[in-house]
């Protein structure tokens, strides 16, 4: 007889975890009212504290800060004996907290979910388990961790070891006695470095099989830090405040501290304060350019290798322990209890993997490249699937039959790490996209939890059944988490941050690193605009607010709120001359741009007097003539000099190999209109005339210009047009001013708020040209005729209010028959693309300028081969 189909249960919502986040989760949705029902695969609560029971495992953030804050009284109730507290306790803290809100009466352990399909018709999902049963929920809640699916040890012959093998992740409950063994390590990550000084203690023989070696400080463990404690003690609710809205997740004061400029003694004293304070946040922070800039980073690096050198007795093995190769930060640095001082002990060895790789696991050990060790008990510390790795195994399957793993079959594809297109109502918790391992994971556990749960109230409350992001909104988001990654020294590593540590993953930087307090503000701004760039549909109707919530480029953004806090005054609200000496003194301030081969000054005999000039001579190989750039400063015919442009001047030059000859016209308003334009052709045509003199190649002349300059860069290219020469190969035009009409949509949008301004353009046209000038085309190119002019790269930003006129220019010089390439500065203001060694996120927009320049003349000849 058959059994009869037993009735899927039916519950509000499916949680999927039973750690930090999975238990707040379910805290949370029980408080809505909603029905919820937890799953496991693990036999009690704890998550990555039930399974990482490896010898030595703790936090690696301070425990003061690693725990829920979401209800005073437990906050207060629960005192950490460690600062760094072990697993045990970690696990019974999470054990405490499940019985203290009676959490476990809604969680069912031991039940692995199978898969999870969207019914479309139901508007539910169907969720099944290891044992068949299935669950019908309206939401499903994947709170699976990063760092919980353990990556296969991709190591030929693993299977074939007869002795005792042990995964960190997945340690058994009774744990394991190395007494008198010959052990083997494989994998120095933070599991393998918190565990090789503990079982070295026991085994007889340890042997540590080392691929990458890694940074790591010792941890100073001992009791909670007094100084958080005294925080805490004073003002429990502004502490956690703080941790919220900080970079980490912890309430550390971001350094301002450069390490290419601090001196040597400032240097090794933010370092040993650092390597004393133990903490990853810390030695995260010694200088404020260390994760972007590879020289300030290489400083910190070469610091750590003293200290290794000085730990470990023997020279060959210290040198083979010492970090090389990435990064500092770029892969997760460890903290330590005596790990390198493990490898003096006489029975410790180590094997260095980039010197003698394995080849295979044996039956009774390993065999590398050059020998065969024997062994009674392998360890594998290597480390987990991150991030992406838990949530594709447990076979998601969304709308019209996607799963999550065709979807992200080229890397995670998510709206703020919330959620990802296609799959309505499914929410991840630290999910790819958000900042999840680069914070403290607890306050970013917090911060979702509550997102997700404040989400599910507002849905009810506006009569919502399903939520899912857009697809312009998901893939905005995508572009900002890279963009964010791209200024960063980490994308270089091969990190599991990248997925690079799992063969075949597609190569993508995971989390997001523009920081935790940012990351909130994006995630209240998208709830406090509707729920920007979410779809919701209800039987009452849908609703969307379609759109990306953050465009700019992060470092612009930076430098935007940096200018905001110096609460400088508008400059169209000064006289030119005190407008001048406010540009200078911020000149003053900013990194000097590269290096070049030659620099020297000059006067070019203009129409009305002396007109001053730097040269630029690249340094490199070949002393012979280059092509010629002659370039015009920004700063509305008002502002500017020699000095203004010069880090982009600079740039421009090494980049290039171009000769680069930056010219100071006339300015406003004591020299208006014509004045600078026909300076501009006095000075192409005198450039062109002395091209030898210069160090020039004859005939290979270009113009290039930023903003006003561009202007009269345009304009001097009209009228040596007119003039029958000189011959102008090209014209570079960054950010170029090219008419008088403020009416273009990018006035409207991009007017206010990002450096220059419309009062400011306003202001610059009123020093520079009378209203009835502005309409020829010697002041507003784009008015003129344009037939026959040199080929043209115009450079527009998103965030300007000239972006509009750029692209009036290009397109008008297409038609006019002119080749024009069109370069969009992605997320940039009218400034941000020229802020040289300051806007990192300009680099490759200037790589496309390179690009032009090198169009705009022919490639040498090569030479004839003279026998
Ligand atoms: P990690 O940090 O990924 O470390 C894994 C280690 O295992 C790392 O040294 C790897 O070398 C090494 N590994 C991985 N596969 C192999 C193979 N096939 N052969 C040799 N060595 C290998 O994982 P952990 O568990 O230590 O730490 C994870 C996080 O948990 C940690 O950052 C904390 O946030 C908590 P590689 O560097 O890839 O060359």
């Amino acid at each position: 007889m058959n059994k009869p189909a037993s009735v899927p249960e039916q519950v509000d919502a499916v949680v999927v975890g039973a750690g930090f986040s999975g238990l707040y989760m379910l805290y949370r949705l029980r408080q809505l009212g909603l029905s919820v029902k937890v799953l496991d695969s693990a036999g009690d609560v704890g998550g990555t504290w039930y399974w990482n029971r490896y010898p030595g495992a703790r936090c690696d953030v301070p425990t003061t800060d690693y725990a829920y804050t979401f209800d005073p009284e437990l906050d207060q109730e629960w005192t950490w004996s460690e600062k760094y507290a072990t697993q045990p306790e970690i696990l019974d803290y999470l054990r405490f907290v499940a019985d203290r809100y009676g959490l476990r009466s809604d969680i069912e352990f031991s039940a692995t979910v199978t898969s999870a399909r969207w019914d479309e018709q139901e508007k539910r999902w169907r969720v099944t388990t290891g044992r068949g049963t299935e669950i019908r929920c309206r939401y499903y809640v994947m709170a699976t961790g990063c760092l919980s699916m353990p990556k296969s040890p991709d190591i030929e012959g693993a299977s074939r070891f007869a002795g005792q093998v042990y995964f960190t992740s997945r340690w058994p409950g009774e744990g394991a006695d190395f007494t008198g063994q010959r052990v083997a390590v494989i994998g120095t990550g933070s599991s393998g470095i918190q565990a090789i000084p503990l079982i070295a203690r026991q085994a007889s023989q340890l042997t540590v099989f080392q691929r990458t070696a890694n940074f790591s400080i010792p941890a100073h463990n001992g009791p909670a830090p007094a100084g958080t404690l005294k925080q805490l003690g004073e003002d429990r609710d502004g502490y956690r405040h703080a941790a919220r809205w900080s970079r980490g997740g912890i309430p550390v004061e971001p350094t301002d501290v450069l390490g290419v400029t601090a001196s040597e003694a400032v240097r090794r004293e933010r370092f040993e304060a650092a390597w004393e304070l133990g903490e990853l946040f810390g030695i995260l922070n010694v200088f404020a350019d260390q994760a972007v800039n590879p020289a300030s980073n290489d400083i910190v690096a070469e610091m750590f290798r003293e200290k290794i050198r000085s730990i470990v007795t023997d020279p060959e093995t210290a040198e083979a322990l010492c970090p090389k190769g990435h990064y500092f930060g770029t892969k997760r640095p460890c903290l330590d209890t005596g790990y390198f001082e493990t490898y003096n002990l006489p029975h410790v060895r180590l094997v260095d993997l980039r010197k003698q790789p394995i080849i295979s696991i044996t039956q009774d050990g390993i065999e590398t490249a050059d020998e065969s060790f024997g062994f009674d008990a392998i360890v594998y510390a290597t480390g987990f699937d991150a991030m992406t790795g838990a949530m594709v195994a447990a076979d998601v399957t969304g709308r019209d039959g996607l799963s999550l793993k065709e979807k992200w079959a080229a890397g995670p594809s998510t709206y703020l790490g919330l959620m990802t297109a296609g799959f309505p109502n499914f929410f991840m918790l630290t999910g790819p996209g958000s900042p999840s391992v680069l914070s403290n994971m607890t306050v970013s556990i917090e911060q979702h939890v509550d997102w997700v749960a404040g989400c599910l109230k507002d849905l009810r409350e506006e009569g919502f059944e399903t939520i899912e992001p857009t697809a312009l909104a998901e893939s905005g988001w995508n572009q900002h988490v890279q963009d964010c990654a791209a200024i960063t020294l980490y994308p270089t590593a091969n990190s599991w941050y990248m997925g690079a540590n799992v063969p075949g993953k597609p190569r993508v930087f995971l989390p997001y690193i523009g920081g935790v307090g940012a990351y909130r503000q994006a995630c209240d701004d998208v709830v406090g605009q509707g729920y920007f760039g979410f779809r919701m549909t209800g039987p009452g109707g849908d609703r969307c607010r379609d759109g990306v919530i953050r465009r700019m480029q992060p470092d612009v953004a930076m430098v935007l709120d940096l200018v905001a806090a110096m609460g400088m005054p508008a400059t169209e609200s000064l006289s030119a001359a005190d407008a001048r000496a406010l540009m200078a003194a911020t000149a003053a301030t900013r990194p000097p741009g590269p290096e070049v081969g030659e620099v020297t000054d000059g006067v070019i005999p203009g129409p009305a007097g002396d007109l001053p000039y730097r040269l630029y001579r690249p340094a490199g190989p070949s002393e012979g003539p280059r092509p010629v750039v002659v370039y015009f400063h920004g700063g509305g015919w008002v502002l500017g000099n020699l000095d203004s442009d010069d880090p982009l001047c600079r740039d421009l030059c090494e980049r290039s190999g171009a000769v680069v000859v930056s010219v100071n016209y006339r300015h406003a308003p004591e020299d208006r209109f014509p004045a600078a334009a026909l300076d501009a052709l006095a000075a192409v045509q005198w450039v062109d005339a002395n091209a030898v003199e210069l160090g020039g190649i004859p005939g290979q002349l270009a113009v290039a210009g930023w903003s006003a300059g561009a202007n009269i860069a345009a304009v001097a290219c009209q009228l040596a047009r007119d003039a029958g020469g000189p011959r102008i190969s090209g014209q570079l035009l960054i950010c170029p001013v090219v008419d008088s009409d403020m009416t273009r949509p990018s006035y409207a949008e991009n007017g206010d708020g990002y450096i220059l301004t419309t009062a400011l353009m306003r202001w610059f046209w009123d020093h520079y040209a009378d209203p009835a000038d502005r309409g020829d085309p010697r002041a507003v190119p784009l008015r003129g005729d344009l037939p026959g002019l040199p080929p043209a790269c115009v450079v527009t930003a998103d965030f300007d209010p000239l972006r509009d006129e750029g692209v009036a220019y290009a397109r008008a010089l297409e038609t006019a028959g002119v080749p024009v390439r069109l370069t969009r500065a992605r997320g940039h203001t009218h400034t941000s693309v020229t802020m040289v060694g300051m806007v990192i996120s300009g680099a490759p927009v200037r790589a496309e300028i390179e690009e032009a320049l090198g169009d705009f003349f022919p490639s040498p000849q090569p030479q004839e081969f003279v026998s």
